[in-house]
């Protein structure tokens, strides 16, 4: 999908990130795709953006229609491509559906073998509405947007036939340095296509001929050593970008992708995790894409912020609560040497949202796309699933492990988790390479978190945990910024978040047994509306920053709990 770094020197690729048509029914919450757009409200939004940016539609939960005009000087193969559309999409070119894609967090992308030179007219159908249509974007603790949240671009091929994607993995015979190549390459022409794949990095060139099935992808791997590359590590993120072309009858070529990454492996051995062959501990935050401002369409440059924010404050690491996340941000994580916990789109799914008939298929359509377009970035050092949602029950191993197993077949590189909050219940420890908790002592419930903690191990070392890494994947406490009760101490005042995350810090970092850390969460987020009883100003204020990243009392206090976690053997 798209990125920071330019991806193409021979194929035409055009940005449409700009003001787009909007256009919203003037009653209800439908729209028709086709609907004639003289009768519907229109407004100006930025792409990428979210509708609640405008005023009159900061609460709006429906369907709305966005407008392009795209004019092609030429007849060309061509292929549009969402990076994220939030949260459900249908997508017309002149009328004719093109395709639809469903969840906010993954990308997309539709090939039109044979488009002709005009004016056309994209129009896309959009809906954030929460109902039977969606299991994983639901009333939830942080909020469900609607627009195109991320970037769109047009591609111009230059034949129907184009690379892809270029899978980049490091560690062949467990040396990092020794990387496969492997390339996807998809023919839109009716009959089989025989081609020449050349990639090339480091001065290093190497080519394949292949053959691309009609209407269908060919698999090409080339393997590179690169005896004198520096490896990918956080104190020296080192990159590199292999380059990859498409040659027809041996010299035209016709197409090319970039894809960048860091030689680094990533693996378990015991109860720790190794990156290129070296323990690591993990010390960061629960980040959600959220800004008051901007919802989830959140620009590069307060990504930037919001790493120098984490960095500023010690960390090391970052999970993308709870959803792939945009890969401009990864890209940045990439060359910060931030590492990374991606999971798949889902939060607290239990009891009758757990058995929604689309759970499992939208759950692994979402795992299917965010390792096949997120794979060649080496931040993310593990794929987790399911944050808090059915792993204590039977059923639900059914699917953890079906997930789990899909994540094992798609990339045999990084280790895999689920976070659980299910002490005593849990009953899928056995599956993941490392165990994941998230706990909330003395703030959900009077506990002394060295008691959950004692109570974790009691009660899952038995049952698969013993013998892997344990991750304490969440954990933190409320503070309303700006409150501030230094006597009384009372809850939601900065004070007594400082006070909670003491003795959190205090007794998780006293446990040899923990190798990372990950508070919740790095700022204050919107929330559904359904969730507001129990979250002040409809945010979720666990936050060490708050929405417009103010930094609370907090701050320092878990700067140095980290700095002394991370520089402790
Ligand atoms: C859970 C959940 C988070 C958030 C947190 C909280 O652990 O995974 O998304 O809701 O609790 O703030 O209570």
């Amino acid at each position: 999908m798209i990125t920071l770094y330019t991806q193409h020197q021979i194929r035409t690729v055009q940005s449409l990130d700009s003001l787009w048509q909007y256009y919203f029914p003037t009653e209800g919450m439908t729209v028709s795709p086709q609907a004639d757009l003289s009768q519907l409200n229109e407004r100006k939004l930025q792409v990428p953006g979210v509708w609640e940016s405008l005023p009159e539609y900061a609460n709006y939960r429906g369907q709305a229609l966005a407008v392009k005009k795209i004019t092609l000087t030429k007849d060309a193969p061509l292929r549009i491509v969402f990076a994220g559309v939030s949260h459900t999409a249908q997508v017309y070119i002149d009328g004719e559906l093109l395709g639809r894609h469903h969840n906010a967090y993954t990308g997309f992308a539709f090939d039109i073998p044979r488009a002709k030179a005009g004016e056309h007219e994209l129009r896309v159908h959009i809906s954030n509405e929460h109902g039977e249509g969606s299991a994983l974007h639901v009333p939830n603790d942080y909020y469900n947007y609607g627009g195109i949240s991320r970037q769109a671009h047009l591609h111009l091929l230059a034949q129907p036939i184009y690379i892809e994607n270029l899978h980049l993995t490091p560690g062949v015979d467990e040396n990092p340095r020794k990387v496969s190549a492997k390339a996807f390459v998809k023919n839109l022409n009716r009959d089989s296509v025989t081609a020449t794949l050349s990639i090339s990095v480091c001065g290093q060139t190497k080519e394949a001929q292949l053959t691309a099935p009609g209407n269908g992808t060919s698999e090409t791997e080339l393997i590179f050593e690169l005896p004198g590359a520096d490896l990918w590590e956080p104190e020296n993120p080192a990159l590199y970008e292999f380059h990859a072309r498409l040659l027809m009858n041996g010299e035209e070529v016709v197409d090319d992708l970039i894809e960048r990454t860091g030689l680094r492996t990533v693996a378990v051995k015991g109860e720790q995790v190794m990156l290129n062959g070296k323990p690591i501990k993990i010390a960061g935050f629960n980040r959600h894409e959220d800004h008051p401002d901007f919802g989830c369409a959140i620009p590069v440059a307060m990504m930037v912020k919001d790493i120098e924010l984490m960095l500023a404050m010690g960390a090391n690491s970052v999970r993308t609560s709870h959803y792939p996340n945009d890969r401009r941000f990864l890209d940045l994580c990439d060359e910060y040497g931030l590492l990374v916990w991606e999971e798949n789109h889902a939060r607290g799914l239990r009891d009758e949202k757990f058995k929604h008939p689309l759970l499992q298929e939208q759950c692994m359509q979402c795992n299917e796309e965010m390792v096949t377009q997120h794979y060649n970035h080496p931040s993310i050092i593990l794929w987790a699933i399911m944050n808090e949602c059915m792993s204590d029950s039977e059923e639900g191993r059914i699917l953890y492990k079906e997930q789990l197993d899909q994540l094992r077949s798609l990339d045999q590189s990084r280790p895999l988790t689920y976070a659980t909050f299910r002490l005593r219940e849990d009953l899928c420890q056995d599956l993941p390479d490392i165990c994941s908790w998230n706990l909330y002592p003395n703030w959900y419930i009077h506990q002394p978190p060295a008691e959950a903690l004692d109570v974790i191990q009691e009660y899952n070392e038995p049952k698969g945990m013993k013998g892997k890494p344990l991750i304490l994947s969440e954990f933190g406490a409320g503070a309303l910024y700006g409150y501030h009760d230094p006597i009384r101490r009372g809850k939601w005042s900065e004070e007594r978040q400082c006070d909670l995350l003491k003795e959190l810090f205090e007794d998780f970092t006293a446990s040899s047994r923990v190798m990372g850390l990950y508070v919740w969460q790095f700022c204050d987020v919107r929330v559904d509306e359904s969730w507001a009883m129990s979250r002040p100003r409809t945010m979720n204020n666990k936050g060490i920053v708050d929405e417009y990243r103010r930094p609370k009392l907090a701050f320092s206090l878990v700067k140095k709990y980290f700095d002394a976690f991370l520089s402790s053997p």
